[in-house]
């Protein structure tokens, strides 16, 4: 196996740093929006498992990459507890189902991951079977903190008042959910685990709308319970704090291999803080991928100067891909960063 992931998750030292992008399989990729639009709706995508596996390995097939991750989203889980997932085209993620209150919260199943979500267990075996001990398989998750959002949002916003609100009006309540997330998001990760992903990541995407006290208390304590839930498996855990980087020292506390960072962090000033025992992920600004071959090296170049020591280090956007992208400026930038010494 190509395991220059997972050495640089245990802080060894790598031939060549290793390099996978947040939303790797996605729209940039033609022959992504080809299969798309042959499933017909995007959660049919993840919701056939051969589908699912012809996805991920989509982006391995044309460039080098050194890890795959599973195609599907944070947003299974709320799917699994009967809240109605829809994705709209041009309009994202919606939910038919109104959380309101406790008694709300009170009704929500925590899903059986063999059973609600079996879907996404086929597809880890059936792309573990595929890639052949060839890279390594990244599992995922998304935080409590993240899945409440758009649980009571209903949808994606820009700055999900509704539920900060809560965060003060009902925190019991908030808390009473969260806790039910926690367990839903372990078993979750802990079937991943078992069907045979190889490391796994938990997104944190809304970390940075909360204030210091308000992600101490309603996220990082469940990225805690997670980390500390999972423990005893033997696989490595990265979290994804996007606008985390106020917290980097309460991160780094964390029961973690890996930290995912976002672009607004100096990746020097990071690993100072996070100290050489976890290993970094990041932290590419995803605009950049927008410009041309030249700025790319460039920039791409700059991160990898930003991080001096490459131990413990993996390449990586700061957030996901986006659709404009084109294809030609991935296989630069996984050269670039492949050749960089
Ligand atoms: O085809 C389409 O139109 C759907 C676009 C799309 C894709 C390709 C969505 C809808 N999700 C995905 C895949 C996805 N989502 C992956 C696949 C693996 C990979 O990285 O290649 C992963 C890891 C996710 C995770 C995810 N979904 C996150 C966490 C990471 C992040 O980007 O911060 C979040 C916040 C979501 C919600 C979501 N799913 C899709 C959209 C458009 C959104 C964002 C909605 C919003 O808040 O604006």
């Amino acid at each position: 196996m190509n395991d220059r992931f997972l050495k640089a998750l245990r802080c060894e030292e790598t031939d060549q740093t290793p390099i996978w992008i947040m939303r790797q399989a996605g729209r940039y990729l033609p022959e992504y929006r080809n299969a798309r639009v042959k499933a017909g709706s995007f959660l049919n995508l993840c919701k056939t498992p051969e589908l699912a596996t012809e996805v991920t390995l989509m982006p391995i097939k044309r460039f080098p990459l050194d890890a795959a991750i599973l195609f599907s989203d944070i947003l299974t889980i709320p799917d699994a507890m009967g809240m109605g997932l829809n994705f709209r085209e041009g309009i994202g993620p919606t939910f038919s189902k109104k959380l309101k209150n406790l008694s709300d919260f009170k009704q929500l199943p925590i899903p059986n991951p063999e059973e609600e979500l079996r879907y996404v267990m086929d597809t880890i075996k059936l792309i573990k079977r595929e890639l052949d001990g060839s890279i390594p398989l990244v599992g995922f998750s998304g935080s409590p903190w993240t899945l409440a959002c758009y649980m009571l949002e209903g949808s994606g916003s820009k700055d999900f008042n509704h539920v900060r609100k809560k965060l003060f009006s009902n925190p019991d309540e908030m808390r009473y959910l969260l806790e039910k997330l926690t367990k839903a998001v372990t078993d979750y990760l802990e079937a991943q685990i078992n069907a045979g992903v190889d490391a796994i990541m938990i997104f944190d995407s809304w970390a940075g709308i909360l204030s210091d006290s308000c992600f101490k208390q309603f996220s990082l304590r469940y990225l805690k319970d997670i980390c500390g839930n999972l423990r005893e498996k033997n696989v490595p855990k990265i979290v994804f704090a996007k606008g985390g980087g106020l917290w980097l020292d309460s991160l780094a506390k964390l029961e973690i291999n890996g930290l995912g960072l976002d672009w607004s962090i100096d990746l020097a000033r990071a690993r100072a803080i996070v100290g050489d025992k976890i290993a970094i992920q990041g932290n590419l600004d995803p605009a950049v991928m927008l410009t041309d071959p030249q700025t790319v090296k460039l920039e791409a170049r700059k991160v990898l100067k930003s991080i001096g020591n490459r131990k413990g280090f993996i390449f990586n956007l700061g957030h996901g891909i986006t659709p404009e992208v084109d294809p030609r400026h991935v296989e630069v930038l996984v050269d670039t960063v492949h050749s960089y010494r």
